[in-house]
């Protein structure tokens, strides 16, 4: 099994257009390009998603259940309020890693807390979009060190 998935949630498609000064100016698509050239040198596949509905995040998490060794996870504004997600991440068996591309805990006081995080095997904020791939390269060291045992 050679497969990431990647995923954002809400939201997320407007990268770049929106709130440049917190979420940066490159594009969602600018992200997919770079992690999926990452992925490429790396050696494995990347699926990569984004969705403003809470339930097709759910099922592309059920999905990778059967397919992927890990998943890089962006769940937006449901970061703070699905417990849905996190109850969907906790069915899969694979590495977790939960990326913001903000310092969640610098904004809002209602940022600072992440269901998803007590899931996550580690956690990126404040990185801007670099996070994601800091996310894969994690993934793919620990399938790495995995195989080596
Ligand atoms: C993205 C969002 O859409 C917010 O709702 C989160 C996160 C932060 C980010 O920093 O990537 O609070």
């Amino acid at each position: 099994m050679s497969l990431i998935v990647l995923l954002n949630g809400p939201n997320l498609n407007l990268l770049g257009k929106r709130q440049p000064e917190i979420y940066g100016h490159e594009t969602l698509e600018d992200v997919e390009k770079s992690c999926r050239r990452l992925c490429g040198e790396l050696g494995h596949d990347l699926r990569f998603h984004q969705s403003n509905r809470e339930y097709e995040l759910i099922d592309w998490i059920h999905e990778a259940r059967e397919q992927a060794f890990g998943i890089v996870i962006n769940p937006g504004a449901f970061t703070h309020t699905s417990i849905a997600i996190l109850d969907a991440l906790n069915t899969f068996d694979g590495k977790v890693i939960e990326v913001h591309i903000s310092n969640i805990h610098k904004r809002e006081e209602f940022r600072h807390h992440s269901y998803v995080s007590r899931r996550a095997d580690g956690v990126i904020a404040g990185l801007g979009v670099l996070g994601y791939e800091l996310a894969i390269r994690r993934l793919a060291d620990l399938h790495a060190k995995s195989r080596a045992v």
